[in-house]
């Protein structure tokens, strides 16, 4: 699994209090901590409440760029902030991310073209989230024909079928499981799959459970990374068994560890 850790998030009270004060030390300690920990790249989102993103966004790239050349998730609903993130952290990184809708898939497909970048595409057109597989999988398979035409393989793009919180609509839970086994077959090779997994614990008593036990199953219909807290050693743990128990790594006694000091050393 391809881990993008969430933490840099201003979502997080800490985060957002480090972003309005400048505090550039908690940003880099969060940065260094996540990859130590094993994840491959860094979601970086200013936070909803941010009144200057594009400024915010501007100091967060400067301020992690210092601690690591680490790939970078530039994670905003706005295109302007993606731009300007996507300007600092270089080729190779991830746009985090456009829906179908036109007028903001064409401008950021373009960006990733251009700017040599991966693009995670939500499964959202003008109507919302569809509620059903079959249409989540068919804005996947347009997303990838309009990608195509600008030059981006299908593996330059993450499908995301949104993760809801489960607390607020239980079904959608296996309605992105179906999705992510759809997303399988709406191209050769096939999309990367990515969902934000904490999203889908928010608001219940157990969330590191819920999110552990999501992943397991979600990888088993073929997910292949995901945004997550990889300060949860835990979750890190069964992110390294799903790899065993999926074929992907190889068994041996102290597989954990195996998995965890070779993702740290791509991480660093
Ligand atoms: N898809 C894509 N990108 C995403 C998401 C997604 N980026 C943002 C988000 N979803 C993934 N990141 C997070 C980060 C934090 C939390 C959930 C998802 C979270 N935050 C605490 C909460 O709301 O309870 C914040 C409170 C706190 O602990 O201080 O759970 O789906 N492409």
């Amino acid at each position: 699994v391809y881990i993008i850790g969430e933490k840099i998030n201003g979502m997080f009270k800490s985060v957002r209090e480090a972003i309005r004060n400048r505090d550039a030390k908690v940003i880099r300690d969060l940065a260094i901590s996540q990859l130590a920990a094993g994840c491959d790249a860094l979601d970086v989102n200013t936070g909803p409440s941010s009144s200057k993103p594009v400024e915010d966004m501007v100091w967060l790239v400067k301020t992690i760029r210092e601690a690591t050349s680490a790939t970078l998730a530039i994670d905003s609903a706005r295109a302007s902030v993606i731009e300007a993130g996507i300007a600092l952290a270089g080729a190779g990184s991830i746009i985090n991310s456009t829906s179908a809708i036109p007028e903001k898939f064409e401008p950021l497909s373009d960006l990733a073209a251009k700017a040599k970048c991966r693009l995670i595409c939500l499964t959202i057109n003008e109507a919302g989230v569809p509620h059903t597989t079959a249409e989540r999988a068919e804005l996947g398979l347009m997303m990838i024909a309009r990608a195509a035409e600008k030059g981006l393989e299908p593996t330059d793009l993450f499908l995301d079928p949104i993760v809801l919180p489960v607390a607020v609509d239980q079904k959608s839970a296996f309605v992105v499981l179906e999705t992510l086994k759809e997303f399988q077959l709406v191209s050769n090779p096939p999309p990367h799959t990515v969902i934000g997994l904490s999203n889908l614990s928010q608001g219940t008593k157990e969330r590191s459970l819920i999110d552990r036990s999501f992943l397991a199953m979600a990888v088993a219909y073929g997910l292949d990374s995901a945004i997550l807290n990889p300060l949860d050693e835990e979750l890190m743990r069964v992110v390294a068994s799903t790899q065993i128990l999926a074929g992907k790594t190889l068994y041996c006694e102290s597989f954990v560890k195996a998995y965890l000091d070779s993702k740290e050393k791509r991480g660093a």
